[in-house]
């Protein structure tokens, strides 16, 4: 299984590491905090790039906006002031498929142009204009489902059937691409692990991964640090390294294609292992 990324190919005959560079000033899940005195510190991101690449990730998941319940909204230029450079500086340094967390048709296209080779949008282009700038760019693109808004997503989560629900809506998307000329070796799916999800949903879902999507289109899973595994284990967001790589192995034995994750060089280790075990069949 292959992906284009714009001009860079992402072979996906193995599951790969994406690892999370967040941009926000409020950011703490990926220990990283880019803004000395409230700007952002390129340097600082720069070095984090370099570590989670030097430590086997294949892609850097640039993203400016907190999707955490209550954070601040942020505005188009924020977005872009903070995700632009990055992407503009980590091109200019390193070979790496870069993607970017967004829903701003403006910063897909922005980001494109200075050489992001993803987009990764969690509300799986809803946003108006967001279809057509991520078609146009010529970008792989990240579809992944969330029911509800950031605030409110967590209040009340209730499907029919939830791994049902969530296949049918990633077709839907799937199709819109389809119909604006996205080909279908540019899209990557994904249930959205934590967005409008009980524990019991985000279980089922990953118990069922491979039912989420066409056999010829890869799963992304992001479970890396997430609440879910906080209420499960009784463990606050530095004590959930554990079960973040279980989580990690198993959505990979599940046939994730792609895990999204903070703590690049352990889930590398653990996917290795995991290859080293299971070729031998
Ligand atoms: C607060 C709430 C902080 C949620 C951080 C998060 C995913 C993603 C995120 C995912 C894809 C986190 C999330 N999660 N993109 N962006 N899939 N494609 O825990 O699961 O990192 S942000």
């Amino acid at each position: 299984m292959k992906i284009i990324c714009g001009n860079h190919t992402l072979d996906l005959s193995q599951p790969v590491v994406m690892g999370v560079l967040n941009t926000t000033p409020d950011s703490f899940s990926d220990g990283g905090n880019y803004y000395a005195s409230g700007s952002l510190d390129l340097t600082l991101a720069l070095q984090r790039a370099e570590q989670m690449l030097s430590e086997g990730a294949k892609i850097l998941d640039i993203g400016g906006e907190s999707t955490r319940p209550g954070a601040s909204p942020v505005t188009e230029q924020q977005e872009l002031d903070r995700v632009v450079p990055v992407v503009e500086a980590i091109k200019a340094n390193f070979d790496a498929i870069i993607s970017v967390d967004t829903s701003t048709p403006a910063v897909m296209r922005e980001s494109a142009a200075v050489g992001a080779g993803l987009i990764n949008d969690v509300r799986a282009l809803e946003r108006p204009g967001a279809l057509e700038a991520a078609a146009e760019s010529g970008l792989a693109i990240c579809l992944m489902h969330m029911q509800g808004q950031p605030g409110t997503m967590q209040d009340d989560p209730s499907y029919t059937d939830v791994v049902e629900d969530v296949a049918r809506y990633l077709q839907k998307r799937v199709d819109l691409c389809i119909d604006l000329g996205v080909t279908r070796n540019r899209l990557i799916l994904d249930p959205g692990f934590g967005f409008g999800k009980t524990d019991e949903h985000n279980l089922a879902l990953l118990r069922n991964l491979s039912q989420l999507a066409p056999s010829d289109m890869p799963i992304l899973a992001g479970l890396s640090r997430k609440s879910m595994i906080g209420r499960l284990l009784d463990r606050d967001v530095d004590g959930r390294l554990p079960g973040s790589l279980a989580l990690a192995m198993l959505a990979a034995q599940k046939g994730a294609r792609i895990l999204r994750v903070h703590d690049v060089a352990e889930t590398v280790d653990v996917l290795r292992m995991q290859q080293l075990v299971c070729s031998e069949i």
